[in-house]
């Protein structure tokens, strides 16, 4: 038995753990959840997930692993994905933290609102307020990529894959990068890696 993933292929946070497990080459099977048909909510995938969430990472043993940015970290430990120097660590987390609390909660949202929801009324005023904080979000990326090729220092790590999952698909939720040019730089960058796949690849 290899190691299962368990995602929506469409997910930005699901897509984190593709990304990082085709990059790194590693085999695995993909089991697809249908979160709008609530198949997160089922019994038998409450009882394997902690907080009843997407993705969720089970190895060959049968241990299970849930949120993105530590599956992402787990599976790249030992990689040049991921430092075993304190503080680059840290600094790999402290992107990954900002990414949780201050990137996927408004970008992610508003193309949640916008795609899978097809813009409703009652959640404009919401979208455009998701919209004005990822784009708070988007120049604070933007300012350190003044700097760096990647969020650290110069070689990708994990931190670029928690970023990139949903920064490229901003336009989905309206957020345009157009007045983003080192973002795009970047995008372009992760997008040449070898092993790179789109986002909805299965
Ligand atoms: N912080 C979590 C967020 C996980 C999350 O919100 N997953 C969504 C899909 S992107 C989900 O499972 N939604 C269905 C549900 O809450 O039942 C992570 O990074 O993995």
């Amino acid at each position: 038995m290899q190691m299962k993933i368990y995602g929506d292929a469409l997910s930005g946070n699901c897509y984190k753990v593709k990304l990082t497990a085709e990059l790194l080459g590693l085999s695995y099977e993909w089991s697809d959840i249908d979160i709008l048909q609530g198949q997160t909510k089922s019994e038998s995938f409450q009882q394997k997930s902690f907080a009843g969430k997407i993705p969720l990472l089970e190895l060959a043993d049968g241990r299970v692993l849930g949120e993105s940015n530590a599956i992402i970290n787990y599976l790249a430990h030992g990689s040049s994905l991921l430092s075993e120097d304190p503080f680059v660590l840290a600094k790999i987390q402290q992107w990954q933290f900002f990414e949780q609390y201050s990137h996927e909660p408004y970008i992610a949202v508003a193309r949640f609102i916008q795609l899978y929801q097809g813009l409703p009324k009652s959640r404009l005023d919401e979208y455009k307020e998701k919209q004005k904080q990822g784009y708070q979000a988007l120049n604070v990326i933007e300012k350190q990529l003044a700097f760096t090729d990647f969020l650290v220092n110069n070689s990708l790590t994990t931190a670029d894959i928690s970023l990139y999952a949903y920064t490229h698909v901003a336009p989905e939720g309206g957020i345009l990068l157009d007045n983003y040019p080192k973002i795009r730089a970047w995008i372009e960058r992760v997008e040449a890696l070898p092993g790179y796949v789109k986002i909805g690849y299965l």
